[in-house]
């Protein structure tokens, strides 16, 4: 290792900085990522490392201290410069058309307009002073609210320092979210957990941004779009269409999609052209900001007491459907709980087709009085989750069958047990083949172990077959074996051979989330790998030494310390490790970054994907080099439709842009990665 004087060390640490933030800014706000995961790791590791040997040259804009300090006890209060005013909801064309009246009255004629989507997250004040974020603040109620400064720099979206520093102070507003994607894997881990879930994106990220410990907000990936300046003059901006251009070129992540409209009808066309298309964005949007575009005008048309009369929110109404439930089955899943899920008459909702809705729990269905045959009330949690509102007594018949789960494990026929304190019935058959198959994709998953071709039916034969019976078993396959199954031919057979091969290299925070030791998420399994280094000195560490680590309770310490003294999980652990998984020198060595065949090609997906979620599926195309788009336009490279593809199908025909399926996407991705072309 080269040693640094302090000097090239200042120099070396400052280019990794401004590096780290380009490259942040090219993959959270620009969507454009230029390094694959791989080398951005290793940026930030050098950084890490020189700021550990030299101290003093850790800056407070550096990328290394998003999550920086300690648990608070409680958040600071803060009074707002300017309130923070709330906006005049509109829930008809009735009361646009009158907030436009009421404006063309007072001005004598209709300015332009400006249209934006209207976020449905929480409203934030952020101030810069000096260029560098100082202050970050919840809108409380309007007047004052809490200082969540050490929350918000973990938005790894927004920039710690502006592009062109500003002199003095800077405030800024705009809007925290959670993506849809995000929330529904955070509450699918809550209830696997036996948590309480959140009800819809805007919850999750306002619980998220609220939490003491900034570590915890950090795991939650929050996003945050701004679309207000405080005090624009000062910045020589006179319309809103240039204040977001400026935010733009600051850095700062604007959602797209603004536009200005020069009559009543480009308003309400705006409205329209959303109504449907808001359901393929990433994060929630509620509805449509209206606002005069001249900030001259802002001063003009003044504020009443609650909110400006220069803006107005129109809301879209609430998608709410009535279907009747077929049937409820019963889904065991990979900590044996079992779940009672309604098969739903197919319909559409929230851009998509829904035809199942989960039913949680027994308790859920009890309150609720689900039965079999019973016309519900359906809607999407979050535009993502299906969930059943409740039922329609007055169509009753009297047909409709109460519904009870079973005694049994509808799959392995074991007793079934509920555990004092917690609300779900479990399979206690650790064989038992449900949990087998849902242990085995966990294991599998782009977030674990990443092994490319084990998907769903195909872990579904290995445990029917008996050719795998745990973890271990994957690594024992054998080319012969494989060839016997479905769809499984010499090349299907190599490529997953190869994948196995390659898993076995994966850090040791990858195969210890892969394990599915209870509460032990990438997060708390980053911690852990970080504190013990290997697989061994964490078997041997007591549940006071695991406890000792920050940011792992007394709960997670018990569960893991619990895993490793359980003799089957042992002799699993002592299995992978002689097949070599698990052994890596460390945590360092993933992959170089490979070729970047669909470099700059736009992909969309549509409908419900088997084999990954949309967030692996995500990453795999962008480390091929190509930007996951939400939009379908002539510039779409490709749209994959997975099961009950949304409207982006039509228009993908209309665009005569090519549309694949998923199976047909993986061998394109197969392809890509071996020839380096496309
Ligand atoms: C609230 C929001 C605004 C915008 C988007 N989402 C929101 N939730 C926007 O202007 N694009 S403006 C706003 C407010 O002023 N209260």
């Amino acid at each position: 290792m080269t040693v640094l004087t302090r000097e090239e060390a200042f120099r070396r640490a400052a280019a990794l900085r401004e590096a780290i933030a380009r490259h942040d800014h090219l993959y959270y706000v620009l969507d454009r990522p230029e390094l694959s995961d791989e080398a951005y790791d290793a940026l930030m590791r050098e950084l890490v490392a020189l700021e550990k040997a030299w101290p003093e040259l850790v800056t407070v804009d550096s990328p290394t201290r998003r999550v920086g300090g300690a648990a608070l006890d409680a958040f600071e209060k803060v009074r707002h410069g300017q309130p923070m005013l709330s906006l005049e909801n509109a829930f008809s064309q009735e009361d646009v058309l009158d907030f436009l009246v009421r404006v063309e009255r007072s001005l004598g004629r209709l300015p332009s307009l400006d249209c934006e989507l209207k976020i449905d997250g929480l409203a934030v004040s952020l101030v810069y002073d000096e260029g560098q974020l100082v202050r970050a603040a919840t809108r409380g109620d309007g007047r004052v609210g809490e200082d969540v400064t050490t929350n918000v720099r973990t938005i790894r979206s927004l920039p710690l320092r502006l592009a062109r520093p500003v002199r003095g102070r800077l405030e800024l507003r705009g809007e925290v979210c959670m993506k849809k994607e995000d929330f529904a894997s955070l509450n699918a881990e809550r209830e696997e957990e036996g948590l309480p879930l959140f009800a819809n994106p805007r919850n999750a990220a306002a619980g998220s941004l609220r939490q003491l410990d900034p570590a915890v907000t950090a795991s939650r990936k929050l996003w945050i779009y701004l679309y207000q300046v405080v005090d624009p003059h000062r910045h020589g901006l006179a319309s809103q269409k240039a204040l977001l251009a400026w935010l733009r070129e600051q850095g700062f992540p604007v959602q797209p999609g603004e536009v200005l409209a020069g009559s009543t009808e480009e308003v309400f066309s705006y409205l329209e052209q959303w109504r449907e298309a808001r359901f393929d964005l990433p994060y929630v949007t509620d509805g449509v900001v209206i606002k005069v575009d001249d900030l001259a005008l802002w001063e003009t048309l003044g504020v009443t007491a609650k909110s400006p009369r220069w803006a107005l929110a129109f809301k879209y109404p609430p998608e709410e459907k009535t279907t009747r439930i077929r049937e409820i089955i019963v889904s065991v899943g990979r900590t044996g709980a079992l779940t009672p899920v309604a098969l739903l008459d197919p319909v559409h909702l929230s851009g998509t087709v829904v035809q199942r809705a989960s039913l949680h729990n027994q308790d859920e269905v009890e309150r609720k009085d689900v039965r079999v045959g019973d016309q519900v009330r359906v809607r999407k949690a979050g535009e993502i989750i299906p969930e059943i509102l409740g039922v329609d007594l007055s169509s009753r018949s009297g047909e409709e069958e109460p519904f009870r789960l079973p005694s049994q494990c509808p799959v392995c026929g074991a007793s079934v047990v509920r555990l004092p304190g917690e609300v779900a019935v479990r399979c206690p058959n650790r064989s038992c083949p449900a949990q087998l198959r849902e242990g085995l994709r966990h294991f599998a998953s782009r977030a674990g172990m990443d092994i490319r071709g084990l998907g769903e039916k195909l872990v579904a034969q290995l445990v029917d077959k008996g050719l795998v019976a745990g973890l271990a078993d994957l690594y024992e396959l054998d080319r012969e074996r494989l060839l016997t199954l479905e769809r499984m031919g010499e090349k299907s057979v190599s490529n997953l051979l190869e994948a196995l091969e390659g898993s076995k290299g994966r850090p040791l925070a990858r195969l210890l989330a892969a394990l599915g030791i209870r509460f032990v998420g990438a997060r708390v399994a980053e911690l852990l790998a970080q504190a013990f280094g290997s697989l061994e000195s964490l078997a041997q560490a007591t549940e006071e030494d695991l406890a000792a680590v920050e940011g792992v309770g007394s709960v997670i310490a018990a569960s893991v310390s619990a895993f490793f003294r359980d003799p089957e999980n042992r002799r699993t652990l002592d299995r992978l490790a002689g097949f070599g998984v698990g052994t890596a020198e460390s945590a360092l060595q993933e992959a170089p970054s490979g070729p970047r065949p669909w470099e700059g090609r736009r992909i969309v997906f549509t409908g419900e994907l088997t084999r990954a979620t949309r967030a692996e599926v995500e990453e795999r195309v962008k480390a091929l080099g190509a930007v996951p788009s939400s939009g379908v336009s002539g510039k779409t490279f490709l749209v994959v439709a997975g099961e009950r593809p949304g409207s982006k199908l039509d228009r993908a025909r209309e665009a005569g842009v090519d549309v694949v399926d998923e199976e047909r996407f993986w061998e394109m991705v197969d392809e890509a990665l071996r020839s380096g072309k496309p």
